[in-house]
């Protein structure tokens, strides 16, 4: 293709119950899917952009209607647990109708893998297949290839070279002439595909869980458990393979798990075509050598295209590393940049962020009469362009694990990997219009502000009303919401009083030299005191409850690492019924989606520290120190984080307390954090709920009881 592609309006007829009449939307000239030896090169520019600043190799929006994937309903069977079987296998996906079709791996072939929707109380037997072999019947290598651009010897940041489309591995490029080819990253040409199902936001016992080392190789079978005993919420089903997960995931291995119940379906919420999972994703995509200088041409395979850096390990030896994985394309149901007819009434969205690396700050803009919309946002809300055409119809009604009370409306959402927002929609004053779900923020580790594309996906609105036009969203949504709070030594959960609890501490360290450049989790350990402090490694903070003490009376908590590795010894052990607060230091470094598996938490406080004012007073670099942390200024929980979550986005700076009531199963769990690169390299831990009785002989126990 080599004329500039106009931008058309053409009426489209109308098929199926979600589409009304006399749609207008705009099109494409071409409407014929690319093939494997179709040209997208450099200079076909996007219908609507001119003003764009990184390019997309012609990539074009909104060519693909948004896929929505197969659901297979568990049904409810009384007793009988119904047995379902789910192959992990290779699958043809086209990512975009203009990029030739590639080799994933995926549930059942398809990206993302089926949505799999069961009633609340009714278990589910699901044998996970490993079925990853190619065509000559040998475990398949991944579909894609890693690759790790050098850290740059240009004034061009390495971060923003990795997130520039296109590229490839020196394989392809014997003779080294290509410009845009990278090295692999060592073993990434032989990986086949060892999987492990993690069902994440399920209550389920550890032996269902996913433990990271339980690893199938293609051929074998896991059947593995789900009671569902747990209300009505999105979760996802992911692959999480030591060491591995990243790649696993980023080769297609996900998809939704919808636990629907009464309460749920007593709300009459938009359901069936006005309920649309929506799981936003993305991805580098492949460049093939060129014929010719500046022609770039996708093959139509992902590429994870990684900025390397260069680290001082702890011995002083300087180690080739990389940051974690950010793409330029977003994807919304395995599609770049997709539409969707819509008509003017309520929808359900069920929002997921699957990127590994990637923090999205959620809003809806109009862009009916936009004719150069901005590719991306100067930076996050106050951005010219951005906040006049901002329409603010998003009301959140449900978080990672549930219902909240009440609607909380929203005119932006941040979400960060793994977390996933229940969100009604109003479409109903907006017929005729266009709409754009965008991402206000760059991404915070591969690119800045201003260097990811801002768009999601797009909606366009029909003119017919919808027959039930006049539904208006439930004032109270869930009376089973109970509010956690620590008052005092106790917990508050709703109108119950409990005792007793215990208190987890976990540090988030900025990179250094003992992550190998990664930032790292310290499982802490507090010390006694008349324990002496050591010279490194020595965390310090104010006792919380001693707030309203004058300072000279605050006793200081210190705090010493007993794991930095998941293969450090287990130190967090506790019985099967207990309530326990997790606090969080994030002492600097990126922002960590932090999730625990087992059960579902709310934030109870949420504390600030100014780093940059804090200095080295903060976090000592060179000996692992912090000074006497200050007591935090407190900063509000917004009704949206009140909710059941099993992932939280936490800051730098920030000390938050999760509270979380381990009932109901019992086993060896893990709690890491979800940018996938860092739960691969360092930041992931173990932990262990035990029956009750059991904890009476067993040696270990929790830390920080009161
Ligand atoms: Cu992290």
């Amino acid at each position: 293709m080599c004329s500039a592609p106009r931008r058309t309006t053409v009426v489209v007829a109308t098929t199926g119950t979600d589409n009304p009449k006399d749609l207008v939307m705009s099109a494409p000239t071409a409407d014929r899917p690319a093939t494997e030896f179709d040209t997208v090169s450099a200079d076909a520019t996007a219908t609507s952009d001119s003003t764009e600043t990184a390019p997309r190799l012609g990539l074009r929006k909104f060519r693909d209607e948004l896929p929505l994937p197969k659901v297979i309903k568990i049904a409810d069977t009384g007793d009988e647990h119904r047995t379902v079987s789910m192959r992990a296998k290779v699958g043809r996906h086209r990512f975009h109708r203009d990029l030739p079709e590639t080799d994933v791996w995926a549930y059942e072939g398809q990206l993302p893998g089926p949505t799999i929707e069961v009633r609340r109380d009714t278990p589910a037997t699901i044998d996970w297949v490993n079925d990853l072999f190619d065509s000559d019947g040998d475990p398949a290598t991944l579909p894609y290839d890693v690759v790790r651009v050098p850290p740059s010897t240009t004034p061009t940041p390495t971060t923003r070279i990795a997130m520039t489309p296109g590229g490839r591995s020196v394989k392809l490029d014997p003779t080294g002439a290509a410009d845009d080819s990278y090295p692999a990253l060592a073993g990434t040409d032989d990986l086949t595909g060892a999987t492990v199902v993690h069902l994440h936001g399920a209550l389920t016992d550890g032996h269902n869980d996913g433990w990271s080392h339980n690893v199938t190789a293609p051929g074998g079978r896991t059947r593995v458990l789900y009671p569902n005993k747990q209300e009505s919420a999105t979760l996802w089903y992911h692959d999480h393979a030591m060491a591995v997960t990243r790649f696993n995931v980023y080769a297609g291995l996900a998809g939704f798990y919808l636990l629907r119940d009464a309460n749920e379906a007593s709300l009459k919420l938009p359901s069936g075509p006005y309920e649309l999972p929506l799981m936003i994703t993305d991805r580098n995509f492949e460049t093939r050598v060129p014929k010719q200088p500046g022609e770039q041409r996708f093959t139509g395979r992902p590429i994870y295209k990684q900025a390397g850096i260069v680290a001082v390990d702890s011995d002083g030896e300087a180690v080739d590393t990389e940051i974690p994985v950010s793409g330029p394309f977003t994807l919304v149901n395995g599609k770049v940049w997709p539409t969707k007819k819509v008509t003017p009434r309520w929808y359900r969205l069920r929002i997921f962020n699957a990127c590994s690396t990637r923090t999205l700050v959620l809003a809806v803009h109009n862009t009916t009469n936009e004719s150069a919309p901005p590719s991306s946002p100067a930076n996050n809300t106050d951005s010219a362009g951005f906040i006049p055409d901002r329409v603010t119809p998003m009301s959140v009604i449900g978080t990672d694990g549930g219902l909240l009370a009440a609607p909380a409306p929203v005119s932006t959402l941040e979400i960060g990997p793994a977390e996933r927002y229940d969100v009604l929609i109003d479409f109903r004053s907006l017929a005729g219009q266009t709409l754009e779900l965008r991402n206000e923020q760059g991404t915070f580790i591969n690119a800045g502000p201003g260097e990811a594309d801002a768009t999601i996906m797009q909606f366009v609105i029909g003119k017919s009303a919808a027959s039930d036009a006049d539904w208006e969203p439930p004032v109270e949504l869930n009376p089973d919401y109970r509010r956690y709070l620590h008052v005092g030594t106790d917990l508050q959960v709703g109108s119950q009083t409990i005792h007793s609890h215990e208190h987890f501490w976990v540090a988030l360290i900025p990179p250094g030299p003992g992550g190998k450049g990664h930032p790292e989790l310290w499982e802490l350990r507090q010390l006694g005191s008349t324990e002496p402090s050591p010279g490194h490694d020595l965390i310090k903070v104010i006792d919380p409850r001693d707030a309203t003490l004058p300072p000279a009376e605050r006793k200081v908590l210190r705090f010493v690492p007993v794991a930095k590795l998941f293969d450090d010894a287990n130190s967090i052990v506790f019985s099967e019924g207990s309530w326990a607060v997790w606090n969080i230091l994030h002492l600097g470094g990126p922002p960590h989606p932090f999730h625990i598996h087992m059960t579902q938490f709310q934030m109870i406080e949420r504390g600030q520290w100014d780093l940059a004012a804090l200095g080295e007073e903060g976090w000592n670099a060179d000996n692992g120190t912090t000074g006497v942390l200050p007591i935090p200024v407190d900063s509000a929980i917004d009704p949206v984080r009140q909710g059941m979550k099993d992932t939280y986005l936490i800051k730098p700076g920030e000390w938050v307390k999760l509270l979380g009531d381990f009932t109901g199963a019992t086993g060896s769990f893990m709690y890491h954090c979800h940018i996938l690169d860092h739960e691969d390299h360092t930041m992931m831990r173990p932990f262990v709920v035990l029956p009750k009785e059991l904890m009476a002989f067993h040696g270990a126990h929790g830390s920080g009881h009161h």
